[in-house]
C-alpha cells in the first residue's frame, strides 16, 4: 500500500479508540532528553534498580531498541479514579485491577498490526521496555510533567497508563503543552517521605518502591512506617487538584478491584497461605511481589 503518513495515523487514532485507549499523541523518535536520566542515576536515585543502568544508552536512544525508528506513539489507558480500599491497606489504583501490562500488550498488538498495513516496523511496550515513556508522553502533547513527576493531562489528571509504540513510518508530529502546576505544591507537600523535588521523584524515599521494588526488609521497616499503604502509593497524586473526582469516568472493568479483594481487611491478607495468594492475586499486578513481600508490607503497617 502507499504509505501516507496522515493516513498511517489516522488509522492508528481509529484503532486506539476502538481498543478504548484514551489519548494519542506522536512525538519525533529523536527528541531531546537532556541529561535528566544519568543525572537522576548518578545520584543514586533509583535505588537498587539496576535494570535502570543497564537501559541508559537504549532509553536516551530509541535507535538502539528499533532500528530505523522514526516516532514514537504515546497513548494513555484509564484506570479508576474513585479508591476501592480505603485505609488501612490501601492498595494502589493502577493494581486494584487485572495486569495492565497483559491487557494493553494485546491492544498494542492491534495497533501494530494496522501499522504494518501501512508499510511500517514497530516495538510496542508499556511499562515493559526501555523507553522514557513520561518524556515522549509530554513530548507528544498528551500533558506535562508535574511537580510529582507524572505525566498531568489537563482537565483528565494522571490517573493513567503509559502505553508506547516505536515506529519507522514518519507519522505528523504533536506539539508539547505548557506546564500547568503553576504555583501550586501540593504533591510535594503531602508525599509523606519527602521523595519529591522539583519533579523529580527519589525512589529511595518513595512508598511505591518501598512496597513493590525493595527487597532489604530492614530499611524497608523505617520507610514503610509512613504510610498505610501496603501496594503502591498514590498520594502525591491524590493531593493533586488535576485529579479531583469526576461525577462520571467509564473505566475498563478489567482494572477494577474484584469483590473479593475489596472485602479482606489487612489482617486477612497478611495470614493468607501462599496457595491463598496466588488464587487470589491470579492475573494481578500484586502477584509479581509473591505472598511473603505483601506479609512485610502489611506487618509494618500493623505492627
Ligand atoms: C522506574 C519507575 C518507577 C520507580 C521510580 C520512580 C521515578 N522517579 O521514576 C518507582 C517504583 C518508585 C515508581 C513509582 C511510581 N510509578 Co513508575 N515507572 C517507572 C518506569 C519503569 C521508569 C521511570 C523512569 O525512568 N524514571 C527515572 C526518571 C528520571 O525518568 P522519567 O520519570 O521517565 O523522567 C523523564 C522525563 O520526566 C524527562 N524530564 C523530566 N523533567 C524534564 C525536564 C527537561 C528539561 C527535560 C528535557 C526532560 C525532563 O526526563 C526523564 C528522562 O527522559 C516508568 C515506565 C517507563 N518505562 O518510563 C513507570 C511509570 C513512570 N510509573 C508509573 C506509575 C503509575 C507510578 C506510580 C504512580 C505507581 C504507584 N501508584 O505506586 C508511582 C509514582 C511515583 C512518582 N511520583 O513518580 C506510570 C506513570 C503514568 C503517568 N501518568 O505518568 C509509568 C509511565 C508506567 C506506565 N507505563 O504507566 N515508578
Ligand atoms: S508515590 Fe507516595 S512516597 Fe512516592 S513520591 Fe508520591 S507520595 Fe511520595
Ligand atoms: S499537585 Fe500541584 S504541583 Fe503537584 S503535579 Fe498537581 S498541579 Fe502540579
Amino acid at each position: 500500500m502507499m504509505y501516507s503518513a496522515p493516513a498511517a495515523r489516522q488509522a492508528a487514532e481509529y484503532a486506539a479508540a476502538a481498543l478504548g485507549f484514551s489519548a494519542l499523541g506522536v512525538a519525533p523518535a529523536d527528541a531531546d532528553q537532556g541529561t535528566y536520566l544519568a543525572d537522576w542515576l548518578a545520584a543514586g536515585q533509583h535505588a537498587d534498580m539496576v535494570w535502570m543502568e543497564r537501559h541508559l544508552a537504549a532509553r536516551q536512544n530509541p535507535q538502539l531498541v528499533l532500528p530505523g525508528v522514526r516516532s514514537v506513539i504515546m497513548l494513555t489507558y484509564e484506570y479508576a479514579h474513585a479508591d476501592a480500599r480505603r485505609a488501612p491497606g490501601r492498595i494502589a489504583r493502577y493494581a486494584q485491577g487485572e495486569d495492565y501490562h497483559k491487557l494493553l500488550a494485546a491492544k498494542l498488538a492491534d495497533i501494530d498490526e494496522t501499522l504494518q498495513f501501512y508499510g511500517g516496523t514497530q516495538r510496542c511496550f508499556t511499562d515493559s521496555g526501555p523507553v522514557s515513556e513520561r518524556f515522549f508522553a509530554a513530548r507528544a502533547g498528551l500533558g506535562w510533567i508535574g511537580r510529582n513527576g507524572l505525566l498531568i493531562r489537563p482537565h483528565l489528571g494522571s490517573y493513567c497508563f503509559l502505553a508506547c509504540i516505536l515506529t519507522t513510518l514518519e507519522l505528523p508530529y504533536d506539539t508539547p503543552t505548557a506546564n500547568r502546576c503553576g504555583t501550586c505544591h501540593r504533591c510535594e507537600q503531602a508525599c509523606p517521605t519527602g521523595a519529591l523535588n522539583n519533579g523529580c521523584c527519589d525512589a529511595r524515599k518513595c512508598l511505591s518502591y518501598w512496597t513493590i521494588e525493595a527487597k532489604c526488609d530492614e530499611d524497608a521497616a523505617t520507610a514503610l512506617s509512613h504510610g498505610d499503604r501496603i501496594y503502591g502509593c498514590d498520594i502525591c497524586q491524590e493531593a493533586c487538584p488535576w485529579n479531583r473526582p469526576r461525577q462520571e469516568q467509564r473505566v475498563d472493568p478489567h482494572l477494577l478491584m474484584p469483590a473479593p479483594l475489596s472485602k479482606l481487611s489487612p489482617q486477612d491478607l497478611a495470614s493468607l497461605s501462599t496457595a491463598e495468594f496466588e488464587q487470589l492475586f491470579a492475573g494481578s499486578p500484586i502477584r509479581r511481589i509473591g505472598n511473603a513481600h505483601l506479609k512485610r508490607n502489611i506487618e509494618k503497617l500493623t505492627e
